[in-house]
């Protein structure tokens, strides 16, 4: 084989190796992007509970800090443990009673600030469930924010708390 020859059949594998290349790079930027956007919204403590094993219902506390520099806002949440998932709040009515409602509008988490979803008031609100909460078991579910879009968290669940 001649020196040409070899030369010829470098050049190109050369031209392809550049195009993975710029594909791959292209890909690490946009893969970059999609984390720093998901980093924004960083939750934590976060865990879930029903008054008892038989109970229909549980719901789910987290805290939710969003390092990001927009403001964001929880619009939604889905569990495939519950066949309803709602935001909830708990309101004070005339005669002093501690009501659960669910807030159509979500919760806002400011830039730079937190929202903190705890019992007695705001939570996510896991309704119908189709298995009971097990302590130490974890539940899969997925916030959904106005920006950072979908954040899948596992839940522990802790009858304790
Ligand atoms: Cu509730």
């Amino acid at each position: 084989m001649t020196d040409a020859r070899r030369a010829g059949s470098r050049g190109p594998a050369r031209r392809v190796w550049a195009g993975a290349r710029r594909a791959v790079a292209a890909a690490a930027i946009l893969a970059g992007s999609t984390l720093a956007a998901a980093a924004e919204i960083v939750i934590s403590d976060a865990f879930a509970r029903a008054a008892s094993p038989q109970a229909k219902s549980g719901a789910a506390f987290l805290l939710i800090r969003n390092t990001g520099a927009q403001d964001d806002r929880l619009i939604a949440a889905e569990a495939a443990i519950a066949q309803r998932v709602e935001l909830h709040t708990h309101v004070m009515t005339g005669d002093g009673i501690m009501q659960m409602r669910e807030v159509e509008d979500g919760f806002a988490i400011p830039a730079g600030g937190e929202h903190r979803l705890a019992r007695g008031g705001d939570h996510v609100m896991l309704m119908g469930l189709t298995a009971p909460l097990l302590d130490g078991d974890s539940v899969p579910v997925t916030l959904i924010f106005q920006n950072a879009g979908p954040v899948a968290v596992d839940i522990p669940v802790d009858l304790s708390r």
